[in-house]
């Protein structure tokens, strides 16, 4: 027995259930929906759908409880062993793409500098692909830990990511669009910051008035999130500044 699974899986059980009920679903349905499942499972999208669904109402969560920057969705693509880079993410050697700079500092909760703090910086290629994941792209494009220096100060250069699709042939796309939603989330920048003996960050950021910025469709976007559009010497900005908190001791 696990108090904290009966609890929670009991709850999720009961919730189903009374939907079963309430909307009178007929056996037929019934075996659709397991049906989906199964394909589900078999295209590999288990985790992308729960993301798509619910992994903003674990943020919020989060997000209401932390002293520390707004978190934000990790998403299905985080790959732990991505390169430490000097300077610049490795892109396609021909990628002409809009540049962009990624630059700020981290702090701690006590507005210290947070020196010699990890990011790891992560987003989609020109065309909205992940490294690692699609088409068989290189796992080092696209990704890297950048060190914060001892002023906590850090800065990367890139290229602009782009809106990403949610396969739209796989069956998470295609429940998404019976339902009524596109399939699209607004370009975004992933950020997952560490420093030993801090509570890790992760988070993702968004462009101003970018398309799809007003209608994520995994509803990630938090107005916290949203970097005002900025340019210099021909590249795009986004300035961040990250704080990471210390654990709470009574959690
Ligand atoms: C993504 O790129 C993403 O960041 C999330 C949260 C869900 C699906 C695709
Ligand atoms: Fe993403």
């Amino acid at each position: 027995m696990n108090e904290r699974v009966k609890q929670v899986a009991s709850a999720l059980v009961d919730a189903i259930q009374k939907t079963l009920t309430e909307q009178r679903v007929t056996e037929e349905e019934w075996r659709a929906g397991v049906g989906y499942m199964m394909k589900l499972a078999e295209a590999k999208e288990m985790d992308l759908l729960l993301d798509v669904f619910f992994n903003h109402t674990i943020v919020d969560l989060k997000a209401q409880a932390t002293r520390g920057s707004t978190p934000g969705m990790q998403g299905p693509y985080f790959l732990e062993g991505a390169p430490v880079v000097a300077g610049a993410l490795k892109t396609y050697e021909d990628d002409s793409h809009h540049p962009l700079v990624i630059r700020g500092a981290v702090r701690t909760d006590d507005g210290a500098p947070a020196a010699g703090a990890v990011i790891d910086v992560w987003h989609s290629t020109p065309d909205g692909k992940y490294s690692g994941f699609h088409d068989q792209i290189p796992t080092d494009l696209y990704r890297g830990k950048v060190v914060a220096d001892a002023q906590g100060k850090y800065a990367v250069r890139t290229t602009m990511p782009a809106p990403y699709q949610i396969p739209n042939k796989g069956p998470t796309g295609v429940l998404l669009e019976m339902m009524g939603s596109h399939t699209w989330r607004p370009a975004h920048v992933h950020f997952k910051v560490r420093k030993d003996g801090f509570v890790p960050l992760t988070t993702q950021y968004y462009f101003e008035g970018g398309d799809w910025v007003d209608s994520d469709c995994c509803k990630g976007v938090a107005p916290d999130l949203v970097v005002p559009a900025k340019t210099e010497g021909g590249a795009q900005v986004m300035a961040i500044d990250f704080v990471i908190e210390r654990p709470r001791e009574h959690a």
